[in-house]
């Protein structure tokens, strides 16, 4: 997590028009992880120990955070392609440079908590372990899609993975995912419930509702602002009253304003633990803003003509996945290793496309299943 004075470094340099005066809660350890990876890689990291790197995460959980953010943009990038080909059905909107975000919470979750996601969703579904052709399947409308292809891209859901779907109407999931995280503890159960949405929903009632009532309840879920400047096409700073638009508003429930570099998986995961460990153990709810920045427009449509001159590159240079492969090789990760991950995972997106390519269409008997959970379709039409 960041302190004050890093953010502001790093807010200004992707943002001059971001004055960072949030206050930035304190970054809690992950003390039992830590240790652990200190003691199995401390012969590996002698240049980082010099910079004066925080060594608490342990290089099993920072390459896996390699891979997965790499995967992610491999992923997202492919279906770009298959989308200029006209395979990709429906629209679908990529998140592009935000992938430090869903992979640091990802990292820290355990099996069992469950993520809710926006229409924004391929990197949420893909970091919690669904297969790269699952997703791509589902984006082509094909049988090997994750929902058999009746989905797309705004739809993604896999309750195997904890993934409780990924809403189009802006604002939805908040309350649902209050609902989910009462659930855990009405029946003492200790999964964490997380709620991803972007800048533009801190703007709409049930961002509020869902706020007041999970502060109230001292509910055990996580709300995650991604914040990448844009609702849709208009600058967040443009609609609100507000410096941060999720941070500024957490004292109005009680909470401490949370702001992270958005761009580094190592910050985030940092948060995310926090977080995670402060709701296990009854402590309530946590507002957390992550600033990141998407690199392309909002949908497939959008050529993000709105943007200044000059900001993309900005935000480019702080690269998440640049980030994270200088940092692996500040904690003495070979590069054959770092190369060895971008090349199975290149081969992980090329097969699952040959493979998507060769599925077929869902059969047309499918169309009516999965529509009422007791199979009731039959005596309602
Ligand atoms: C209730 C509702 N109002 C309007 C829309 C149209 N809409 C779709 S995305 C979007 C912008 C959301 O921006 P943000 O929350 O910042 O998320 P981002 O797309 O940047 O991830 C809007 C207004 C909608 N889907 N639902
Ligand atoms: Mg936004």
């Amino acid at each position: 997590m960041l302190t004050p004075a890093h953010f502001s470094a790093v807010v200004s340099f992707c943002c001059p028009n971001f004055a960072a005066r949030a206050k930035v809660a304190a970054n809690k350890h992950c003390t039992k992880r830590g240790n652990a990876g200190r003691m199995a890689n401390a012969e590996n990291r002698p240049s980082a120990a010099s910079a004066g790197l925080n060594d608490d995460i342990g290089e099993a959980t920072r390459l896996k955070m390699y891979r997965m953010q790499v995967e992610i943009r491999e992923a997202e990038q492919r279906a770009y392609d298959l989308f200029l080909q006209n395979l990709v059905k429906g629209t679908s909107h990529l998140s592009l440079g935000q992938e430090a975000v869903a992979t640091g919470f990802a990292a820290a979750m355990k099996p069992g908590d469950l993520s809710f996601c926006t229409y924004r969703g391929h990197a949420h579904t893909l970091a919690r372990g669904v297969p790269v052709e699952q997703v791509l399947g589902e984006l082509m409308g094909r049988d090997n899609g994750l929902m058999r292809g009746k989905g797309g891209s705004m739809h993604l859901t896999s309750a195997e993975h904890g993934v409780m779907g990924s809403y189009a109407i802006i604002g939805a999931h908040l309350p649902i995912a209050c609902g989910a995280a009462w659930r855990a503890q009405y029946k003492g159960h200790k999964d964490v419930t997380v709620c991803f949405f972007g800048d533009g929903t801190t703007n709409i009632g049930a961002f509020h509702e869902a706020l007041n009532f999970a502060a109230v309840w001292k509910l055990p879920v996580i709300f995650v602002c991604e914040n990448n400047l844009y609702m849709e096409y208009t600058p967040i700073g443009d609609v609100i009253p507000v410096e941060h638009p999720a941070a500024s508003r957490a004292s109005a429930y009680g909470l401490e304003p949370v702001i992270v570099d958005g761009q580094d998986a190592d910050a985030v995961y940092r948060a995310a633990f926090t977080a995670y460990e402060r709701a296990r153990a009854g402590g309530g709810p946590s507002l957390i803003e992550c600033k990141t920045y998407r690199y392309s427009g909002h949908s497939r449509a959008d050529p993000a003509k709105y943007r200044p001159p000059g900001e993309l590159e900005r935000w480019k240079e702080r690269c998440p996945i640049k980030i994270y492969r200088e940092r692996l090789k500040q904690f003495g990760i070979a590069e054959s290793v770092i190369a060895g991950i971008e090349a199975e995972v290149r081969k992980v997106v090329d097969d699952a496309t040959e493979a998507c390519k060769a599925a077929p269409t869902p059969p047309l008997d499918i169309i009516t299943t999965d529509v009422y959970a007791d199979g009731g379709w039959a005596w309602r039409n």
